[in-house]
């Protein structure tokens, strides 16, 4: 078993993984250690795309190779290891692209059904985003009834899987500059399903063998991902749950309560966890809780379920990717839900060593030995009830000698969404992003960072995000978060208005206090880093700041990332044009040219590219390296050199 000091920089998940060592179970910082990644697959090296393989090719040697060595250097049917790098780099996209979408084919779904008021359950909560989300989709308003402005705006949205041909409606939204360049190189995705499907073919044995064409393709399905899929998502979830607006929450294994039912809901679809805020409020369910002993019902979230309902209500956090085993190991946990991505197979072995059930509730992902229940959205309300009520009956079965919170969660402010930072930064009449604009015009704020994704059992958990965003805020670089990276930062302290007085340079930190926001911002989940793409797209629209995405002094960053996903994620925001840089590991070294093409070429035509970076001080200094090129090419460097020198440097200055 590891050492607990090393598994986290978070004191709570070394007391709660120390406790888990206790009682003898096995978690993920365990299994770690006793799993070593495989070199060859880990540069991308090994092809199983046809049964002559799986062909395992060989690193390049550290010189110039003969053209003997090189041609040794192929698969059975000669594909080279540039072929085979970029088709494995190329699936992680269409497979992350592939869950982002499939999650909002599912949002879609119940959206239509809902606004054709077949569900009872779920509604349309905010009309306003409903008006311009059909007015974006070019649906004719005019007088006519919600309702039917509701189905077409559905319909609409379900038909961007499927379309076969023209351009995902969406990619409007993007500057007039960026439509262009997608169109040039002809990478503007059609629809959703089509373009993961082509990349799937392209990477099939004897299709596209030219690993320039195969990387094209995977910026156009990922580009599917991020204004189509995630987009679609965010904005269905918003018009249906409301959009989230600034709520305080609390985060961390601290939230669990001792005298309470405690439910966690872990997974990504905001659909049964929705259900299951209402079912927890009920008095009726109140009032059994009661009668079984329970002072109330506690829910908490896990993974993006719980960003989903963080956000919208400010249901507490129990953790990250990382936490969801120790969650169960606290022994405090009556049931844990899990619907889809991120959920650890092994979370059923946790729960059998407790008395914790945990419940699979939807048809794609189901974990042998757990119960399930599968969610329908006609009897949401219904389903959520039943799942609460059996946690409410587990409660008598905890052993509470077994139990062991940990103390403390954190404070933190969240529910920044697109439109919020718009109206805080605005106003209501004026909503805009334009003092965001002049604030790095200024060089109040240096520029803008999104820093995401998950944790990875493969470095401290949580260490990476806690070490790159002090970096970046002491910068005066504002930093948007989303996903495990958002929790992360809530669990450092850095959520809070008060972080800027501590955290942040003093740029920053005047822009924060004006505002009464924190340094850094939690945006959603990980399909609401769509909303990174908006609020990039509202800065450049609001002037000053260049005429494309790229032209921003803004970058990129998943120090900590593992998940298919995360690859979409980073090569949407690449095909955006943002400078991105990963930590951990990188999945095409073993091709040179690959990776120059995604870390240099990709400039020259996308004018975004990918870095890796496994320091995370460095990697943050890379990002605000950028952050300064992008200025001086604006030409507001001037601007910001002013502001470092205040009087009292001035009359340092003058008296040299
Ligand atoms: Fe080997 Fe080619 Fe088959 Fe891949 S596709 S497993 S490289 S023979
Ligand atoms: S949950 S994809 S571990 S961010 Fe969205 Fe966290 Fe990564 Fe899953």
């Amino acid at each position: 078993m590891a050492e607990a000091k090393a598994v986290s920089v978070d004191q709570v998940t070394i007391e709660a993984y120390e406790k888990a060592k206790g009682d003898g179970v096995e978690t993920v910082f365990d299994r770690v250690s006793r799993i070593k990644p495989c070199p060859i697959g880990a540069g991308g090296a090994c092809c199983k795309n046809c049964a002559m393989g799986p062909c395992r090719v060989p690193a390049p040697k550290n010189r110039e190779e003969t053209p003997e060595e090189k041609a040794k250097r192929t698969g059975v049917c000669g594909a080279t290891a540039e072929t085979i790098a970029a088709r494995n780099f190329a699936r992680m996209v269409a497979a992350g692209a592939s869950a982002h979408s499939d999650h909002a084919r599912g949002v879609a779904e119940t959206f239509l059904k809902a606004a054709k008021g077949e569900l009872k359950d779920f509604a349309i909560k905010d009309e306003q985003k409903l008006y311009q989300l059909a007015m974006d989709l070019g649906v004719e308003i005019d007088d006519r009834d919600l309702k039917d402005i509701a189905v077409e705006v559905g319909e609409i949205c379900l038909a961007e899987f499927g379309k076969q041909e023209g351009e995902i409606i969406f990619l409007k939204r993007a500057p007039l500059k960026r439509q262009e360049i997608w169109r040039n190189l002809g990478i503007a995705p059609r629809g959703v399903d089509r373009e993961v499907v082509e990349m799937l073919h392209r990477t099939h044995i004897g299709v596209d063998q030219d690993y320039e064409n195969i990387l094209m393709h995977a910026a156009r399905t990922s580009l599917a991902d991020g204004w189509g899929g995630s987009m679609i998502s965010t904005e269905l979830q918003d018009v249906m749950f409301g959009t989230p607006e600034p709520v305080a929450g609390r985060v961390n294994l601290g939230i669990l309560k001792k005298d309470h039912v405690n439910i966690i809901i872990h997974g990504h679809e905001p659909l049964l966890p929705e259900m299951m805020v209402i079912a927890s409020q009920d008095p009726e369910m109140l009032k059994y809780a009661e009668s079984k002993g329970a002072k109330g019902i506690n829910l908490g979230g896990l993974c993006c379920s719980a960003n989903e309902i963080l956000m919208r209500h400010g249901i507490p956090v129990a953790g990250n990717f990382l936490q969801q085993e120790l969650a169960i190991t606290t022994g405090a946990v009556e049931l844990m839900t899990v619907d889809v991505q991120c959920q650890m197979e092994s979370l059923q072995q946790v729960a059998s060593c407790y008395h914790t059930k945990l419940i699979t509730t939807d048809r794609r992902a189901r974990i042998e030995g757990a119960q399930h229940i599968q969610f329908e959205e006609e009897r949401g309300l219904e389903v959520a009830k039943e799942i609460l009520k059996m946690a409410i009956d587990n409660f008598a079965n905890r052993n509470q000698d077994r139990v062991m919170i940990p103390d403390e969660s954190k404070e933190m402010v969240v529910g920044f969404s697109h439109e919020t930072i718009n109206y805080l930064l605005g106003g209501m009449f004026r909503a805009s992003y334009r003092p965001l604009n002049d604030n790095i015009i200024n060089g109040r704020i240096r520029g803008v960072a999104g820093v995401v994704g998950c944790n990875n059992a493969r470095v401290q958990h949580n260490s990476n995000f806690m070490v790159m965003i002090k970096e970046l805020i002491k910068n005066d670089v504002l930093v948007l978060t989303t996903g495990c990276s958002a929790m992360a930062a809530g669990e450092m302290g850095l959520m809070t208005p008060e972080a800027a007085l501590e955290y942040a340079g003093d740029g920053l930190r005047s822009v924060c206090e004006a505002v009464g926001i924190p340094p850094v911002l939690h945006v959603g989940s990980c399909v609401d880093n769509s909303r990174i793409l908006m609020a990039a797209t509202a800065m450049v629209k609001d002037g000053g700041l260049g005429d494309d995405i790229s032209d921003l002094p803004a970058a990129g960053a998943a120090p900590e990332w593992m998940s298919e996903k995360a690859i979409s994620i980073g090569e949407y925001f690449v095909a955006s044009g943002v400078f991105t840089v990963f930590g951990v590991t990188w999945p095409t070294t073993n091709s040179e040219a690959v990776t120059k093409y995604l870390f240099e070429k990709y400039e020259d035509s996308l004018k975004g590219m990918w870095a890796f970076e496994q320091d995370p001080v460095k990697a943050a200094q890379m990002m605000i390296a950028h952050i300064d090129k992008k200025r001086k090419e604006l030409g507001i460097d001037k601007a910001r050199e002013r502001i470092l020198y205040d009087m009292e440097k001035r009359r340092e200055l003058d008296a040299a």
